[in-house]
């Protein structure tokens, strides 16, 4: 079935085309540079690796989604190994248990204090459909890593994907 397209406006998407022209899309890079672990835990096979494997799948059947177990402050993490400016990152939400992601914060920034979760805000998601795409613009920030933290709640994590816009630093 084809997906839609989740509260994005005509500008943001012509901003996205001409993004996706010039820029490297992260994703595709398959950097997955981190030797600290990508998430805060990880419930049974769900890895973190799950949200970045260019699978938008975001039933829990089709095994390419992420999900933590049930704790505080849940978070994931991915590290681009480099320094990278980040103009949008596209978040597919789980669609058995939407209501996981209500309040989540996507950080981004080259600090590993607090796992990253502390590196300055692209955005937070106060809720989304499941299995809806949604694409949060972050204007450019820069970070080597892209954490999507729920702050303050005991709760579970769970992503379909993970995708992340912009372009290397040399
Ligand atoms: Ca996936």
């Amino acid at each position: 079935m084809e997906m839609r397209e989740y509260a994005k406006s005509p500008a943001n998407e012509r901003t996205n085309r001409r993004h996706k022209e010039i820029q490297v899309r992260i994703l595709q890079e398959r950097t997955w540079h981190s030797k600290e672990k990508p998430q805060s835990s990880q419930h049974q096979t769900y890895s973190a690796y799950n949200a970045i494997d260019g699978n938008r799948a975001s039933y829990w059947e089709k095994a390419s989604c992420t999900h933590t177990n049930h704790e505080l402050n849940p978070w994931w993490r991915l590290d681009l190994g480099k320094t990278h400016n980040i103009f949008s990152v596209k978040i597919t939400n789980y669609k058995n248990n939407p209501l996981y992601i209500n309040g989540a914060e996507i950080n981004i920034g080259d600090s590993l204090d607090n796992d990253g979760n502390n590196n300055p805000r692209c955005a937070v998601i106060s809720s989304m459909p499941g299995g809806f795409r949604e694409t949060f613009q972050c204007n450019g920030m820069d970070g080597r890593y892209v954490n999507i933290v729920i702050p303050g709640r005991t709760g579970y994590l769970a992503l379909g994907e993970v995708e992340v816009y912009g372009s290397r630093l040399d």
